[in-house]
Parts: structure tokens; sequence; C-alpha cells
């Protein structure tokens, strides 16, 4: 991205009058006052180099926080399953976790998420298996270094696994314990038991089980049990527990693990939105600052490789990149241009490219004209419309055009998680 490292010294002052105080806070300070007169500061002590640095430092920082998410458990129980449904991979892509392979000598694997690699799944082996036993596991598992366990089962819980769940409770770390494979359970129940047959009843049945199984462990804390089918992850609790790893998540690694997870909940596309909705001041600053190419949408001035850029990212955090839409219109049946139509997506009708999106929003200001100028903050900013590359007017233009392609993107992305739902059940 190209800089203008000589910014006039009032630009930025400007933009700290003009900004609406309503627009949602930043993420080192929580509300939008707190944030510009942080930027002021920084400003002033290091020019208009510094701040990009920082906001470059802002925007980026959470692909360095690394995530390690632990799934243990004996061969078969589904590990490999949810490794993969976890980083959205089927066993057929490039880097997904091996299943259904029946392995004799059972090693600790490594899952990095293939578009943010922060975020680390580790397939670890179960003990009882020949090179792990109780006696060399802690050697060679060491178990520190992972921030979540999932303790995985399908169908019998053996001493080893008693063992071995209460080494890990031990560690005082966040720990969760997956049923899988209930669907099958549930299948099972319906084929032996054709008259008194109760998918509920099953899943009590399963559940009482497990608060049994780990009652007998006598753990000093509770450990919350979900019940879940990798075939079907959309159906029982699957997303539950991932909304849960998200909540349970540490506040300086939270922003990470949102940006990281790919399976998409209602629950995780709002956190996204937020998230998401904050950077925008940070694009839009940048966007102020920058002298690479303005576009003129509106009589005034954007980066639009600034504008494309963070479009994109928008598009792979909500599922919308095309290769994800084939995938899912493949999986429900209908080809790429139905799945649109049938769904009505708004952003596959924008073309993230600088001629797309200047088209896209030149259209979209003439029919919105109205909405546009009664923004609270335009009636400060029009008279700096005259000037085509002022900063100012650049950062309230790129504001509303991230916010509203945030929007669309945000609801395409609602109304596929509901057509997931509802073709589920
Ligand atoms: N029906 C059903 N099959 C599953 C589920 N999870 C895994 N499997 C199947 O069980 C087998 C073993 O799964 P895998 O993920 O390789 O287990 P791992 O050995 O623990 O890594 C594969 O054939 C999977 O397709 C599930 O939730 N439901
Ligand atoms: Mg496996």
């Amino acid at each position: 991205m190209l800089f203008k490292a000589k910014v006039d010294k009032t630009f930025l002052l400007v933009i700290v009058l003009l900004v609406p105080r309503t627009s949602s806070g930043s993420r080192s300070h929580g509300d939008s006052d707190g944030f510009f007169e942080n930027i002021k500061d920084i400003f002033e002590n290091g020019g208009a180099v510094a701040v990009k640095l920082f906001v470059d430092k802002e925007l980026n920082e959470w692909k360095d926080v690394r995530i390690n998410l632990a799934v243990l458990g004996t061969s078969g129980t589904g590990k490999s399953s949810f490794i993969n449904t976890v980083l959205g991979l089927t066993a057929d892509d490039e880097g997904s976790a091996a299943v259904g392979v029946k392995e004799t000598t059972e090693n600790i694997s490594e899952y990095p998420h293939p578009q943010y690699p922060n975020l680390v799944l580790w397939d670890l082996p179960g003990v009882g298996t020949p090179n792990f036993n109780r006696e060399n596991y802690s050697k060679k598992v060491n178990l520190y270094r992972f921030d979540y366990f999932i303790f995985m089962t399908s169908d019998r819980f053996r001493d080893d696994d008693v063992w071995l769940a209460k080494q890990v409770n031990a560690l005082g770390k966040l720990f969760y314990f997956v049923r899988n494979k209930v669907g099958q359970d549930i299948r099972n129940n319906k084929y032996d038991h054709p008259k008194s047959h109760s998918d509920a009843a099953v899943l009590d049945d399963i559940r009482h089980n497990c608060e049994h199984n780990l009652q007998k462990l006598n753990l000093d804390r509770k450990i919350q049990i979900y019940l879940t089918d990798l075939h079907e992850p959309e159906k029982y609790d699957f997303e539950k527990l991932m909304d849960q790893v998200i909540s349970d998540a540490p506040e300086y690694k939270k922003e990470a693990i949102i940006l990281s997870m790919t399976h998409l909940t209602n629950t995780l596309i709002d956190r996204k939105k937020e998230i998401l909705s904050e950077r925008i001041h940070y694009m839009s600053l940048l966007s102020g600052l920058t002298g690479a190419i303005p576009v003129p949408i509106l009589d005034s001035a954007v980066d639009i490789g600034i504008l494309t850029e963070e479009a994109m990212f928008y598009r792979a955090q909500l599922g919308l990149r095309d290769e994800m839409l084939e995938a899912f219109a493949e999986k429900s049946q209908m080809t790429i241009e139905q799945l649109t139509n049938n769904l009505d997506l708004q952003s596959r009708i924008i073309g993230l490219s600088a001629k797309g999106l200047v088209s896209y929003f030149t259209k979209k200001g003439m029919k919105k004209a109205s909405t546009f100028t009664s923004a609270k903050f335009i009636k400060y900013l029009l008279p700096l419309f005259g000037n085509a590359v002022s900063g100012a007017a650049s950062y309230a233009m790129t504001s509303w055009c991230l916010q509203d392609l945030l929007d669309v993107m945000v609801q395409d992305a609602i109304k596929i998680n509901e057509y997931k739902m509802h073709w589920n059940n």
C-alpha cells in the first residue's frame, strides 16, 4: 500500500472533530472518542508514519496470536472428522486430516488452519496404543502447550480414557467432553425400536450415560458435555460447543479466535461483524492517510485498493468466497447461479475489483443519496467535498462504503446459515 508521508497536520485534527460519536468503538479503547484521542497523540508524537504503523499493527496483530486446540481420544471416535469440520475442509482437501484410517501406530499430528495458520488443531492419540501408554504419555505429549482440550468419545469409555481425562483435568485448562456419532445412535435406535423410538429419549440416554462416566472420575469441576454428529454438524451440539470455545477464550486471544474460525454459526457471524465493524475506523483512517490512486465515488475520494482488500477480507470471513459457495451449492444440489437467485445473495452482484466497486457504489449512491447525506457526520463533511482528495472526506466515504459492504455480506452469510438449518431439519 502506498503511503503519503507528508500529511497536513490539521488533517487528523479535522477528523477528530468530524467523526461521528455514535460509531462503534475501537478494540483498544472501546469508544471512538478514545480511539481518536489516541490517534491524535500518536500523530503529535510520531507524525503520519507512526499512525500508519499503529494502524497496521492493530489490524494485523491477531495473526500472531497462536491458538492450540487439542483433540484427544481413541482411534475411530471422530477426531480427524472434528478437525476437518472446524477447519472447513473435507478429507479430500489439502491440509486435511485423514479420515477413517485405522492407525496402528498413532502419532501426534498438527493441522494449521489453511487460511489462518495461527489456529492449530492437534490430533492427540488416546492412551493404550503401542506408542502411547500411561508411563510415557505425559513425557511424549507436552500437554501444557495447548489452550483447549476436546475429549472425543463415541461409544465406550475405557479405563485408559478415565486416566487420561484425569490428567487433562489436572491441568486446569479449558476442557470439553464430546460424545460423537449420536446420529448413528439415533438411526440404530429407530431401526431397533420402530414403534417406541424417540430422538430426544436417545439423546437423553446418551447424556445421562456421559454424566455417569464423568461422575466416576470424581473431578473437582463440572465438565460440559456436548453431543455431536460430525456428519451433521448443524444438528445437535457441535455449534454450541464452537460458540462456547469462543466465549471461553481469554480476552487477548478472543479476536484471533473469532477471525480464525470458519464454521459459521449465527453467533459467530455476529461476533465477526462486531470485529469487522471496529476495523472500519482503522481502514478509513488508512484511506485518508494514503496517497494511492484515490478514485472518486459520489464526489468524494476513497482509496479503492484499501476498499477492495478489506471487502475481500469480509468475503473470506463470512464464507462467501467462490470456492466456499461452490462447495455449498454442490452439497445443496444447486448451481451457484441457482443458489444466488434462490437465496437472493446480494453480495454476488458486487464485483470486488476497482471497476466493480466504483460501478456498485455509483449506482447505489444515486439511489441512496438521501440516506447518505442524512448521515450524522455528512453535514460537517460537505464543505470538504470541494477538495476531491481531502483526507476527511475520504475517511467518511470509506467508512460508509465499508459499512455498506459489510452489511450486505453479513446478510448473505445469515441467509446461507438459515438455509443450512432449514435444510437439515
Ligand atoms: N456417522 C458418523 N460417522 C462418523 C462421525 N465422526 C466420524 N465418523 C466416521 O468414523 C470413522 C472414523 O472417523 P475419524 O474422524 O477418522 O476418527 P479418528 O480415528 O478419531 O480420527 C470415519 O469413517 C468417519 O467418517 C460421526 O459423527 N457420525
Ligand atoms: Mg484420525
